[in-house]
C-alpha cells in the first residue's frame, strides 16, 4: 500500500512541507480547484500540482475528485457532452502520471454532517451526524453552511435542480451511472487509470434524493455494471461503517482487488442513523481498524490509503475534518497496523 494525504492546494493551511514530514508518507491526494465542475482541467494546472508535490518529495498519483456533473447523474440532454469532458480529464490526468481517480455519484450533496464541532470529552472536537437534525433541515431555506453543500448554487439554481431530481428514481440513477461507466471505463483502461467510486456518505437517501452506493448488495451491483478492474472502489470505512448494518470487514474481503483506494477512519455509532467521528484507533470508535487492515492485506489490496477526517486537537483550526494533527496521528497509526499485519502474515 501507499500512504497518502489529502491536500486542498495552495489555500490549504496544511502545507506540503508539513505533509512530507509525516513518517512513511508517499504522496498527496488532490485536485485542480480552479475550474468549475464540468470543464476540462488545463494541462498546466495539472502539471503545476504534480511539480509542487514532487518539489516536496511527494508523488501525485491520486485525484480526489474529478466531480461528476449533475447533468450526467440526471441523464439529461447534456449528459453526453459532460461525459466527453470527463473522458478528456481522465486522459490528461493519466498522461501526468495519475493512477487513481476518486469520484462520487451522490445527487446534489456530497458528504453531510449536522455538527461540525461536536465536543469530545478530552476537549477536542469533530464532525457528527444526527439524523433528526438533518431531517428537520430544508436545503432551500436553511442558511447553514455544512460540508457537502455546494456554495456555488443560488437558491433558485438549487430549487430548479431539486425539482429536476424529483422525477428521478433510484433505478434511473443506476441507469445513468451505467451509461457513464460504459463511456469512461474504456478510456480509463486505455490510460492505465483506475476509477474508484466513493460510497455515499451517509449511505442513505437524504432530502428525498436517491443514493445508491450504500452497502454490500449495491456495491456488488455497481461492480457488475462494467466488469473491469478499472471500475473499482474507494473503500471509505467511515462512510460505509457509520451504520452497524454494514459489515465492512466482510465487504473488504468480498471486493478485495477491486478496491483501489482506502479511506481509513473510525466512527462511533450513537444510534441507528446517528454517529460521531472519532480518533482513528479501534478503541476510540465502533470499527475494528486492525480487522479492516487485515482484511485489506489478506485480500491482496495493493492500492492507496489515506487517513480520513480528523478531529481538531491541540487548538488547531482550519478546514473541518482536514486539519493536520489528528490526521497525522491517524496516518502513523495506519502505517503501524499495516507494518504489523504484513510482518505477521
Ligand atoms: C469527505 C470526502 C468526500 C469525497 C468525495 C469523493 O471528506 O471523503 O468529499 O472526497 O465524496 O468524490
Amino acid at each position: 500500500m501507499k500512504l497518502t494525504f489529502r491536500w486542498y492546494g495552495d489555500s490549504d493551511p496544511v502545507t506540503l512541507s508539513h505533509i512530507r514530514q509525516i513518517p512513511t508518507m508517499t504522496g498527496i491526494v488532490s485536485a485542480v480547484y480552479d475550474t468549475p465542475v464540468g470543464t476540462v482541467w488545463s494541462e498546466e494546472s495539472i502539471t503545476q500540482l504534480k511539480n509542487k508535490a514532487e518539489a516536496n518529495g511527494l508523488e501525485f498519483e491520486v485525484v480526489e475528485s474529478v466531480p461528476v456533473h449533475e447533468d450526467i447523474k440526471l441523464g439529461n440532454e447534456n449528459a453526453a457532452k459532460y461525459i466527453d469532458i470527463y473522458c478528456e480529464n481522465i486522459r490528461r490526468l493519466g498522461k501526468a502520471g495519475v493512477k487513481c481517480i476518486c469520484y462520487n455519484f451522490m445527487p446534489v450533496f456530497d458528504w453531510l454532517r449536522s455538527e461540525l464541532e461536536f465536543k469530545h470529552e478530552d476537549g477536542s472536537n469533530g464532525l457528527a451526524y444526527v439524523d433528526e437534525t438533518v431531517l428537520s433541515l430544508n436545503p432551500l431555506t436553511s442558511e447553514l453552511s455544512l460540508p457537502g453543500w455546494d456554495e456555488s448554487y443560488t437558491k433558485e439554481g438549487l430549487r430548479a435542480l431539486l425539482n429536476e431530481y424529483s422525477k428521478l428514481t433510484e433505478e434511473d440513477l443506476w441507469d445513468n451511472l451505467k451509461a457513464f461507466l460504459e463511456k469512461v471505463i474504456p478510456v480509463a483502461e486505455e490510460c492505465g487509470v483506475n476509477l474508484a467510486i466513493h460510497p455515499d456518505d451517509p449511505p442513505w437517501g437524504i432530502f428525498g434524493l436517491p443514493r445508491i452506493i450504500t452497502g454490500k448488495e449495491n456495491l456488488e451491483r455497481f461492480l457488475k455494471l462494467v466488469d473491469s478492474p478499472a471500475n473499482g472502489l474507494t473503500f471509505c470505512t467511515g462512510s460505509l461503517g457509520c451504520t452497524s448494518k454494514n459489515d465492512i470487514v466482510d465487504m473488504i474481503r468480498t471486493f478485495g482487488k477491486r478496491i483501489h483506494f482506502a479511506h481509513l477512519r473510525n466512527v462511533k455509532w450513537d444510534g441507528e442513523r446517528d454517529f460521531h467521528e472519532t480518533a482513528h484507533p479501534s478503541s476510540c470508535g465502533s470499527l475494528d481498524m486492525l480487522e479492516i487492515v487485515k482484511a485489506l492485506v489478506e485480500s491482496g489490496f495493493d492500492g492507496y490509503v489515506r487517513p480520513d477526517h480528523g478531529r481538531m486537537i491541540w487548538g488547531e483550526t482550519g478546514r473541518y475534518g482536514y486539519g493536520l494533527y489528528d490526521r497525522a496521528l491517524g496516518a502513523t497509526y495506519i502505517a503501524g497496523l499495516f507494518e504489523a499485519v504484513e510482518k505477521l502474515k
